[in-house]
């Protein structure tokens, strides 16, 4: 017997810089779907709790050094081996809303030295393709006042400079649907913004088939 064709839920990733707002937007769009009667949940990556994602937080945390390109593909690793609880949900028609995704793991690791941008995507290319990518932009001025950086590995104002430019150039591809959202904007106006968007692409997505990113 033929499978019903059943609506999916939509792939939505939030990006941006550190102290963008993303993980608070994440969380507010969620309860926003779930009070519309929308089936949605949030992810997020690095997705620490599995036994890769130890390894990248024991790295991040500086209680341990690896290798660039050894975490960039841990990095990789870890949103592959969620795939398959993505897709699954997904198919129930759940949306997803996802803090950070394969867009942090090019721009963060092509901020170093000696990594192309070629090289940085070609781990992540076929992952879910995102319907709707939100990229929080805040400038750095901005962020200053959001107040010091936290400990962890890259949250240094040089090296999120550095991100802010890798992001830049990946938000001229195409074939990925971004939309910039304005973060300096107080905590409702932002959520608005990636509210409306949100809503507009779950209708889109429920008759579109899930894409690969960057094929
Ligand atoms: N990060 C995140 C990467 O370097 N590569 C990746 O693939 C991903 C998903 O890890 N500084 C970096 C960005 C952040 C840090 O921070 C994770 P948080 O606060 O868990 O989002």
């Amino acid at each position: 017997m033929a499978a019903m064709a059943s609506k999916r839920g939509a792939l939505i990733v939030l990006e941006g810089v550190d102290r963008a707002g993303k993980t608070t937007q994440c969380k507010k769009l969620v309860q926003a779907l779930l009070q519309s009667g929308l089936p949605a949940e949030m992810m997020r990556f690095p997705d620490r709790s599995t036994t890769i994602g130890q390894l990248i937080s024991a790295y991040l945390e500086k209680k341990s050094e690896l290798e660039d390109h050894t975490v960039h593909l841990l990095f990789s690793a870890n949103r592959w081996e969620l795939v398959p609880v993505m897709k699954k949900k997904l198919e129930q028609g759940i949306t997803l809303v996802v803090d950070r995704y394969a867009f942090s793991g090019v721009a963060f690791t092509s901020a170093k030295p000696g990594f192309s941008l070629d090289w940085c995507m070609k781990p992540d290319t076929g992952l879910p393709q995102p319907d709707l990518v939100m990229f929080l932009q805040l400038n750095p001025d901005e962020a200053a006042l959001r107040g010091q950086f936290g400990a962890e590995r890259y949250e240094t104002s040089a090296f999120q400079k550095a991100v802010q430019e890798k992001f830049e150039q990946l938000m001229k591809d195409q074939t990925v649907n971004w939309k910039i959202i304005n973060a300096s904007q107080n905590i409702e106006g932002v959520h608005d913004d990636i509210r409306t968007h949100s809503l507009n692409v779950i209708n889109k997505a429920q008759t579109m088939p899930l894409g690969e990113l960057w094929k």
